[in-house]
């Protein structure tokens, strides 16, 4: 059964019209959703594990269905396709408008291919989201599992790591003891549900750390990985910098391995109550970096919801 009051009617398949739509926060209806992940999963599939990307490019990390903190990004970031944008993942769980930001990820991803990279989160995934709130917020803004079932299937398509200009490896998680190279990452199939194990998992759900070496996580996936670790894959595979998400981090940023490893978190006040600022990381086109820091954005039903002047530059 529909929910006609939560989701509105077709917008006769017009992408920008979509987008525009999405925007304001309302998603659309369940076989516009089937369409438009269609024509994404047909770019998608020609997209490469390690996807090359050129500056300029603005960096981003989890999003976590904080939609309206989304839209903030964008207002302090620039529009797509007026910015270029990489996400590292977990746009979905947590928040609770994953619909309406996964939902206008795929919409930029398919009206502005060139523009827009989506990386894969640990969280795009079957087996998370139905823990921790795609699944359920499906449900209920849609009436059943379909729309559920169609993103998670698009997902398994989703490019695993970036290099922007040869430089920064983007990932969402870290490194993996069986990852020595990016070919080795550009040989494996990825088109899959993550796996519990193995360098796929490990990609998507490492972590650094201040210990040398390999250590067990304790996420139960991925590992820890030490300074020593990303020395030696930066110089295997003639990198700057790893760029990566996955983890809370209360400035938004978080400089780890003597400025080796970046951890960029784009959900600020993470959850409606954690309290961080986000960050995103402008990359320009000498590949010089910027970290923009932003507040959450004002939300309804909230005493102060008029707009504060934007203080993200101090
Ligand atoms: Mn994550």
């Amino acid at each position: 059964m529909s929910s006609p009051d939560l989701v509105p009617s077709d917008s006769h398949g017009d992408v920008g019209e979509q987008i525009s739509q999405l925007m304001q926060c309302r998603p659309l209806s369940e076989k516009e959703v089937k369409i438009l992940c269609d024509k994404a999963k047909e770019i998608l599939v020609d997209e490469s594990n390690v996807q090359p990307v050129k500056s300029p490019v603005t960096i981003c990390g989890d999003i976590h269905g904080q939609f309206h903190d989304l839209a903030e990004l964008f207002r302090i970031g620039g529009k797509c396709p007026d910015t270029n944008y990489l996400f590292m993942g977990d746009y979905v769980d947590r928040g609770y408008y994953s619909v309406e930001t996964v939902t206008l990820l795929v919409a930029l991803k398919v009206q502005f291919p060139q523009r827009i990279t989506i990386l894969r989160g640990n969280h795009e995934s079957r087996q998370i989201t139905q823990v921790y709130g795609f699944y359920d917020e499906c449900l209920r803004k849609y009436g059943n599992a379909n729309v559920w079932k169609i993103f998670t299937d698009l997902f398994d398509y989703f490019p695993l790591t970036a290099v922007v200009e040869s430089e920064i490896f983007c990932l969402h998680g870290g490194l993996s003891p069986s990852v020595e190279t990016l070919d080795n990452i550009r040989n494996f199939d990825r088109v899959q549900e993550v796996p519990h194990e193995g360098p796929m998992c490990d990609l998507l759900w490492s972590d650094p750390d201040d210990r040398c070496g390999w250590g067990i996580s304790p996420r139960g996936a991925g590992y820890t990985f030490g300074q020593d670790i990303s020395e030696q894959f930066h110089h295997t595979n003639n990198l700057k910098l790893i760029a990566r998400a996955h983890q809370l981090v209360m400035d938004g940023f978080n400089w780890g391995h003597e400025q080796k490893v970046v951890t960029i978190f784009s959900a600020p006040n993470y959850c409606y109550r954690c309290g961080n600022m986000a960050s995103i990381m402008e990359v320009d086109d000498c590949n010089d970096r910027t970290f923009i820091q932003f507040d959450p954005a004002p939300r309804r039903g909230e005493p102060d919801v008029t707009r504060r002047t934007p203080d993200y530059f101090l």
